[in-house]
């Protein structure tokens, strides 16, 4: 916590002394450009912040980040908050290639090869096209992939948000953890003998193709798909899921802006795409996937519904022993990665999220990573530190699959076969 206030600090320093012109770097999308915000201090202020449509990047020290297009700047000076722009990312090294982060056609290569090397447990799939038409790619991982077992399903998702770079790093390693681990780590073996994990390293894919393919370094600081609306590109895939999608302030109608929430639930192809595979793991009419996670960076929390109330339980949606076992499961995990727990509201309110659909229409218990590395493109040598905080987690997500009522002691009253 102590070196995130001197980062938060050193940040605010290089942005005094880098003053406001010319320091707008990376060139972010049509519009929309880096802030830093001061004065938001409880989860209400930074709502106001969120409510004009700008998307808060990251809450450190006593800033919040935002990417913002002018309109939603003046909303939020009219709130009384201080805006100013925030400083360049800093461009990597000439050795630093960006070879260091997978790009769309190195994940498909390394889930080909994984899979290729370890049949007996993995299975690649497509999930379905983006908007784009490339293949949003899965993977099932467990014994005997071939066969649909009446094992506990997992999902784990990333890099919904194109710039948010680690999050597909950490989703592969995922996938090297549970393969190298079979046979040889007895956590991983067992996980992968009693579950069936899928797992969808790149969801936006347009997206994350559009940030990389850029001329200033490191990216492109895109958000959203890549879909046209009606007046600029884009639309934000976790403000389009359809569970209260646009009840709450906590997404925009403007087409321009960072949390565009598209035209409908589900307008988005991407959405469709990640949606229908949830709906599709439903067995007569028991929903098999248990857990769902989706990675996201960078303000390292661990996330869980609802997003778009502060209330914490949720008549006929979410009752005080689901809340108890999301909070038990997600300290233990916030114990293990080193990130601050809490229900995703109190960061800031958010509609149309991923995890308020999974848990609020189907039921998953459900969480929301942010991962660290100050930034949407740490170094590439920061990669290897920053996801091994998480692989613990991971694993204890997989885990609580067979009865996360099993974290509050609950598991004869819920999960008695
Ligand atoms: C997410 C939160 C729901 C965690 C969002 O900075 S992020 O965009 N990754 N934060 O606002 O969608
Ligand atoms: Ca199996
Ligand atoms: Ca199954
Ligand atoms: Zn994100």
């Amino acid at each position: 916590m102590l070196s995130l206030i001197a980062a938060a600090s050193a940040f605010a320093v290089a942005a005094a002394l880098s003053g406001t012109a010319g320091a707008a770097e990376p060139s972010p999308s049509e519009g929309s450009q880096r802030y830093v915000v001061t004065g938001p201090k409880t989860a209400a202020q930074r709502s106001q912040v969120a409510s004009t449509g700008a998307a808060i990047d990251a809450v450190r020290g006593g800033a919040v980040e935002v990417s913002a297009i002018p309109s939603e700047v003046r909303a939020i000076k009219r709130f009384g908050f201080t805006v100013r722009r925030a400083p360049a990312e800093p461009a990597p090294g000439p050795s630093a290639s960006a070879a260091s982060y997978h790009t769309f056609a190195e994940m498909q290569q390394e889930v080909d090869s994984v899979t290729a090397a370890y049949p007996q447990i993995t299975r690649k799939f497509v999930v379905g096209k983006s908007y784009e038409g490339r293949d949003i790619i899965g993977i099932k991982i467990s014994d005997n992939v071939g066969t649909d077992e009446n094992e506990p399903e997992v999902l784990v998702i990333a890099n919904i948000h194109a710039r948010e770079r680690l999050t597909a790093e950490q989703a592969l390693d995922y996938l090297g953890q549970l393969t190298k681990g079979y046979g040889t780590d007895s956590t991983v073996t067992n996980l992968v003998n009693n579950r069936e994990i899928y797992l969808m390293p790149m969801v936006n894919p347009d997206g994350q193709v559009y940030d990389m393919t850029s001329d200033t370094q490191p990216g492109r600081s895109w958000r959203k798909n890549r879909q046209p609306n009606p007046t600029s590109t884009g639309t934000d895939l976790n403000r389009n899921f359809a569970y209260k999608w646009g009840c709450c302030n906590g997404s925009s109608t403007s087409g321009a802006s960072e949390t565009y929430r598209g035209t409908g639930p589900e307008s988005a192809t991407e959405t469709k795409v990640i949606a229908n595979f949830v709906r599709s793991r439903k067995v007569n009419g028991k929903q098999q996937l248990k857990m769902f996670l989706d990675i996201h960076s960078y303000s390292e929390l661990v996330l869980w519904p609802f997003g778009f109330t502060y209330n914490d339980t949720v008549p006929g949606a979410l009752d005080a022993d689901q809340e108890a076992a999301h909070r038990k499961i997600g300290q233990e995990m916030a114990a293990i990665n080193g990130f601050r727990p809490e229900q995703s509201s109190d960061l800031y309110i958010t509609d149309g999220t991923t995890d308020d659909w999974t848990w609020g229409d189907q039921r998953i218990f459900s969480y929301t990573f942010e991962l660290g590395g100050n930034s949407f493109y740490p170094p590439p040598s920061a990669i290897e530190r920053e996801i091994a905080r998480s692989r613990g987690a991971l694993l204890k997500l997989t885990d609580y699959a067979d009865c996360p009522y099993r974290a509050i002691g609950k598991q004869d009253q819920y999960c008695a076969a």
